[in-house]
């Protein structure tokens, strides 16, 4: 008997972590992608380097594992007020998710103590019948605009403070989902803390320079390359501003290397952060 209750005994024990492990796990990962002027960013070390009045598409990328079918989302998407403008928004129409909740998708500008946008998108009857799962899409591209001077630092993210779980019941952010199959008319698991969104990479900080603008007229053109070329020869000498632009790469000399990083940089070629993000 005591036999059969020890081998009882370790057969629980075997199962308990079987048991805990087939809990289902729902996660959400949010991530954020840049494109300045057009041109979208694919190394970032510290920050992306930005020019005053340059033109930056934030993209929200959704990925959602194979047990979460994606149920209603509302998140704020937070930006850096005082260095960046918001200008304008695009849904990406061929996301799967935009697909489904079309009908009830909306975007809006809060501007309080905080600069933030608020993001609803909630799957209906009307657009779909099936909520997604599987996701791994950008949702939408919100457009900014650099307004600062050298060295400012200005950031997009999503905050983690925002969330709602069962520590924080009147969190803002929430991202439900359902679990039949994904059936709108069947189970669906609110927002809580089994459900687990990862903000780590909803996060980018810009860094407004002028490197390389030495004639000041807020554009990076051949003059300026013309320029850097001469005081790199010692045909003009520089003035205290100027040798600090006219080093585009950061090594502490005004050269050639600088000149034709300049060049490259008003021919399209190249970008500031091909050079400052490396
Ligand atoms: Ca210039
Ligand atoms: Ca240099």
């Amino acid at each position: 008997m005591k036999k059969i209750l020890i081998a009882l005994l370790v057969l629980c024990i075997a199962f308990i972590p079987v048991l805990v492990i087939a809990q289902p796990r729902y996660e959400a990962d949010f991530s954020l992608t840049v494109s300045v002027n057009g041109a979208e960013v694919k190394t970032i070390k510290d920050y992306i380097y930005v020019y005053d009045t340059d033109v930056l598409d934030v993209g929200l990328n959704l990925k959602t594992n194979e047990d979460f079918y994606a149920g209603p989302l509302s998140a704020e998407i937070h930006y850096t007020d005082s260095f960046l403008e918001y200008n304008d928004f695009d849904w990406n129409e061929y996301s799967r998710f935009y697909s489904a909740c079309k009908s009830y998708s909306n975007l809006s500008l809060y501007q309080e103590e905080i600069s933030f946008l608020k993001l609803d998108m909630i799957p209906t009857t009307d657009d779909c019948v099936k909520a997604p799962n599987l996701l791994n899409e950008c949702l939408i591209n919100i457009q900014l605009v650099a307004n600062g001077k050298r060295d400012d630092v200005a950031q997009v993210y999503l905050d983690e403070s925002t969330i709602r779980n069962r520590s924080n019941p009147f969190g803002s952010t929430y991202f439900a989902c359902y679990t039949d199959n994904g059936d709108l008319a069947g189970n669906r698991y609110d927002f809580g803390s089994e459900i687990y969104l990862d903000f780590s990479k909803a996060s980018i900080k810009f860094k407004i320079t002028d490197s390389g603008d030495v004639n000041s007229d807020k554009r990076i053109t051949s003059s300026d390359s013309l320029l850097i070329m001469q005081m790199a020869t010692g045909i003009k000498s520089l003035d205290s501003h100027q040798a600090i632009v006219a080093d585009v790469d950061s090594n502490g000399k005004v050269n050639s290397s600088d000149g034709l990083a300049i060049l490259q940089i008003s021919a399209g070629i190249r970008t500031i952060n091909d050079i400052l993000n490396i």
